[in-house]
């Protein structure tokens, strides 16, 4: 019998990733999805098998983290071993636009995702997608132990799961953990954030479709990871002997300025001759920088991160050249003339 996982967020960048490793390592995997008037599963469909071929391992289930009672009618009928709950608004600006809806979903969801796996009592471990965006205002290094200081509607939120986690380890005795990530990214990150936005623009930027890129604060520090080789670490937390807390990072702290260096520099271009200020990409409160302390997730997992920022971004703008190239984005589902036209408006967004 394989091992049976549960991913909300399975659409989403991690959760693609995730349910390819998890399919790679024999699992049978069931993953939640929001009820689209479009299509919203471009990021997987590679993976998708008809249910009705006897090798499918892959099967989608509608549901919402904001419908408690499907949550646990769903745990109940699947009874999985792991329960990955990645589903977030996962935007930090948006969540000052949203921060009711935030709330709601990247806070309330996992408490309703907890009890359902206590409530339909099938013993299911559990992983809480956690952030970097909890040590917000606290300077870096950030380690499991730095003090928490959350700076935007989404970090509050996220900050309240970390602690509804911890409290059902505590209280019922259950495998529920927190991975606590650092930024990672990849050519499926979402593109209305920052490398994604600067990637998508380079290739379009090259290619003549675009002459300038609006960005926000670009003196922020990140600790920028490739986002496969995280879920791994996901796994990893999931599979320790004992329930506990994890960040995983590169150690290392890049500024945006120098995101785009390595962006705009990968194809010859400068990024002074295209990159404008627009205040509408600032957030009221900013996180300045965060740089991750590994060293526990390296000793006791034996999970490193090798992809460095440099790297990163040129498999994010060769990626997004080639999407270019051949006309349609996978992970957009477009036409490429569509998907051109898009580029002012996405930026827009975020
Ligand atoms: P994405 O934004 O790419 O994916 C979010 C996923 O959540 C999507 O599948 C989305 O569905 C789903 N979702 C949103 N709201 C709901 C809801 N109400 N009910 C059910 N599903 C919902 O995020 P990432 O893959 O980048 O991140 C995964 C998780 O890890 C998130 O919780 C994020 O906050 C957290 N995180 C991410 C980090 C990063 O650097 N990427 C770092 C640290 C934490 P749909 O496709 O329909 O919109
Ligand atoms: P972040 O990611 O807020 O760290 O959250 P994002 O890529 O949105 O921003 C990183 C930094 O870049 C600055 N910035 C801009 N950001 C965006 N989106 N657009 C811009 O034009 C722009 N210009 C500058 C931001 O101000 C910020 O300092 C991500 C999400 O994946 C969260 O879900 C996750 O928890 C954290 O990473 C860890």
């Amino acid at each position: 019998m394989s091992t049976r996982a549960f991913i909300t967020g399975i659409t989403g960048q991690d959760g693609s990733y995730l349910a390819e490793l998890l399919l790679s390592k024999g699992y049978e995997v069931h993953g939640l999805i929001r009820r689209s008037s479009s299509f919203n599963t471009h990021r997987i469909d590679h993976l998708y098998r008809d249910p009705h071929d006897p090798d499918a391992r892959l099967f989608l289930h509608y549901g919402d983290l904001s419908d408690g009672a499907r949550l646990v009618t769903l745990l109940h009928g699947i009874d999985p071993e792991e329960v990955y709950n990645l589903a977030a608004q996962s935007h930090v600006r948006v969540s000052f636009d949203e921060p009711e809806h935030t709330a709601d979903t990247t806070g309330v969801g996992t408490v309703r995702l907890l009890e359902a796996v206590r409530q339909s009592g099938i013993g299911a471990r559990f992983y809480q997608a956690s952030t970097s965006e909890l040590f917000g205002a606290t300077p870096p290094p950030q380690n499991e132990s730095t003090p928490m200081y959350p700076r935007s509607p989404y970090g509050a939120a996220k900050m309240y799961s970390y602690w509804i986690t911890k409290n059902y380890r505590e209280a019922y005795d259950m495998f529920a953990v927190n991975g606590i990530l650092f930024n990672h990214e990849s050519p499926r990150r979402g593109g209305t954030f920052v490398t994604r936005k600067i990637t998508r623009a380079v290739a379009a930027i090259k290619a003549g479709l675009q002459d300038e890129l609006y960005m926000g604060n670009i003196d922020a520090i990140r600790d920028w990871g490739y986002a496969a080789e995280y879920v791994e670490g996901m796994w990893r937390i999931m599979q320790a002997d004992e329930p506990e807390d994890f960040c995983l990072a590169t150690g290392r702290g890049t500024t945006v300025r120098e995101f785009l260096d390595h962006a705009f520099g990968h194809v010859g271009l400068d990024w002074h001759d295209h990159v404008r200020f627009d205040e509408r990409y600032l957030r009221p409160t900013e996180v300045d920088a965060l740089i991750g302390d590994p060293t526990k997730a390296h000793e006791r997992l034996g999970w490193h991160a090798r992809v460095d920022v440099k790297e990163l971004a040129e498999i994010m703008v060769d990626a997004d050249i080639e999407i270019l190239a051949h006309h349609t984005d996978p992970w957009i589902d477009v036409p490429r003339t569509d998907w051109a036209d898009r580029v002012p408006r996405v930026e827009a967004r975020a």
